[in-house]
């Protein structure tokens, strides 16, 4: 697939497909990455892209002739449409239902914002639909364009071994994943649970399950509450309940 990015710092966006799995999609063709820089379609003798806010306050607006001439370079450059996100703090928050959506398709470009925000027309007029790395405040949109590539370039056929596949994945599931633990069998009198040890593979699936759900419930119920755990989950996370006394989500109510 091929993303081309619209960024203030392509160098920054590039980085992303210089190491580890993303540069492994990128040598296998299976992700392509292109950068676009607004300051290239600037006008004037500063070259700004930003300007002051309507209706006054602090910080400064992207403005929208330079994001658009950057687009537009994009979109002349290749075949396929282009599906247009922009990350912006008011977007959805981004999950693996969205990743999975977005690796189908053969090409998005991501828009990343800058100063307080983008001229509200660039969204209405170019944008089919923003996105956010979640509720803390960044400086700008790269890191979720980066955080995007990263998560599609690992669903790209061929890019994952087998050992770590995308299906494998607890949270292509909804779960959080289980503990782990590599040698040694002992560190400062903390030993590797038993079961791991023991051989019986049975047990030790039953083991990784049954700590996959627990820590699901008591980290993050509001994963827990989106499943329809069968009858065997269920048992499952009794058992791991029975074994750590008010270790779930904690309510108001609760005290
Ligand atoms: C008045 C409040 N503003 C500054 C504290 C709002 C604001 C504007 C622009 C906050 C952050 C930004 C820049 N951030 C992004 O462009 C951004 C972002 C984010 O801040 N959090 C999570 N995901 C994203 S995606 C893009």
């Amino acid at each position: 697939m091929r993303f081309d990015v619209i960024t203030l710092f392509p160098e920054l966006v590039e980085s992303v497909v210089q190491w580890g799995i993303p540069r492994r999609a990128a040598e296998a063709g299976q992700l392509e990455l292109r950068t676009w820089n607004p300051r290239d379609w600037a006008t004037g003798v500063h070259q700004a892209v930003d300007d002051r806010p309507y209706g006054g306050g602090p910080g400064m607006v992207m403005q929208v002739p330079p994001l658009k001439g950057a687009l537009d370079a994009a979109r002349a450059n290749g075949e396929a449409p282009l599906h247009v996100v922009a990350l912006t703090p008011q977007g959805r928050p981004l999950d693996q239902a969205r990743v999975r959506e977005l690796a189908q398709r053969s090409r998005v470009a991501l828009v990343c914002g800058r100063y307080e925000g983008i001229d509200e027309r660039f969204i209405e007029a170019e944008v089919d639909e923003e996105l956010s790395l979640g509720d803390y405040v960044l400086s700008g949109g790269e890191l979720g364009a980066m955080a995007v590539i990263d998560a599609c370039a690992r669903l790209r056929p061929g890019v994952l071994g087998h050992a770590d596949s995308a299906e494998q994945d607890s949270f292509t599931e909804g779960l959080l994943d289980c503990p782990h633990y590599t040698r040694p069998e002992e560190l400062d009198g903390h030993r590797v649970p038993a079961v791991l040890l023991g051989g019986d593979h049975g047990a030790i699936r039953r083991w990784r399950r049954r700590e996959a759900l627990g820590r699901t419930w008591s980290r993050r119920p509001d994963l827990l509450a989106r499943l329809e755990l069968a009858g065997p989950d269920r048992d499952l996370l009794d058992e791991y309940r029975a074994r750590h006394p008010r270790g779930g989500a904690r309510s108001e109510s609760d005290d």
